[in-house]
């Protein structure tokens, strides 16, 4: 396995990252899971603008420019020789003293991970996963904006600790306010009276790339999509309940809390959705080689 490393490709043991790092210090940074399929990395551009932008509201300068990224990316395929791959790209504060002011560190570290990903069983996605709902709220926006996709994910492993304890494989996690937010690694759906409804972004969440594209279908093909609060009560008594994720892609949930949802069987909507989401994947995105080597 060949790593991106601050601008050299290195062998996975010699990729490694001080101890002075802020990023491991702090979990000071930002950082992208994205996907390719079939040759062409999935969304690209939406990834590299949210990583910038994270990074902007940080103040965190990242080394290289977003176009010179995108061909870090593709180069960290195609040095491992990828073409179904999922994606690590990581931007860390940098080494610095061990305090937490980040301008005692003047240079981010980069870093890109190309391997490929173990998803849920097959049979999760024929059959519906079951899930629950956990007492961990997700951070408030006012105190770590969720918006920022930053290496500092406690909120989300206290949350996917008490779902492994119920031994479940996924947690919804309520805001503050007591409406529903997301997944611990996952944006939430729900099918209430044919229409499609996600929390909006004011609900305090990671605004999941899967997520827009899954309403970009959705819109596509005549659903009505909203964004919108909704509470647990919603969620069990809707017709369908999915999650979207890069790594989870689109599963659907059958069971929340032990009530079950709709039928107790992935709904047509839900499995409409997966499909075109999958058609999807076979033509978005940049080719990784572009001589036609797919
Ligand atoms: N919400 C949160 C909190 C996330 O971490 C998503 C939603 C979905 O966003 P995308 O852009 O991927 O559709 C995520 C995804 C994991 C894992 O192992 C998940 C994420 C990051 C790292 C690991 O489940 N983020």
């Amino acid at each position: 396995m060949i790593i991106y490393l601050n601008g050299e490709f290195v062998p996975k043991e010699r990729a490694v990252v001080s101890v002075f790092d802020h990023g491991l210090l702090y979990g000071d940074g930002v950082f992208e899971g994205i996907r390719a399929y079939h040759g062409r990395v999935f969304k690209l551009g939406e990834h590299l603008d949210r990583l910038y932008e994270g990074a902007r509201v940080l103040c965190l300068e990242i080394p290289v420019s977003k176009e010179e990224m995108q061909e870090i990316v593709l180069e960290t395929l195609r040095r491992n020789n990828l073409s179904d791959a999922y994606i690590r790209l990581v931007v860390t504060r940098g080494p610095g003293d061990l305090g937490l002011d980040p301008r005692k560190c003047p240079k981010a570290f980069l870093f890109c991970i190309a391997a490929t990903i173990v998803l849920y069983p097959d049979e999760m996605y024929q059959k519906g996963m079951s899930i629950i709902s956990v007492s961990t709220r997700r951070n408030i926006p006012t105190a770590c904006i969720p918006r920022v996709k930053s290496l500092n994910y406690l909120n989300n492993i206290y949350a996917k600790m008490e779902a492994s304890l119920a031994g479940m494989p996924e947690a919804i996690m309520l805001n503050n306010e007591g409406y529903v937010a997301e997944a611990t690694g996952d944006n939430i759906f729900i099918v209430k009276n044919g229409v499609l409804i996600t929390p909006p972004s004011s609900a305090g969440i990671l605004e999941g790339i899967t997520r827009n594209s899954v309403m970009d279908i959705a819109r596509e093909k005549g659903i009505a999509v909203a964004e919108e609060l909704f509470t647990m009560f919603d969620v069990y008594t809707a017709e369908e309940v999915f999650l979207t994720g890069t790594a989870a892609e689109v599963i659907p949930c059958i069971n929340v809390d032990g009530r079950i949802i709709g039928s107790g069987m992935p709904g047509e909507m839900t499995r409409k959705l997966i499909t075109a989401f999958k058609e999807l994947t076979k033509v978005d995105g940049p080719l990784i080689y572009p001589s036609g080597g797919e």
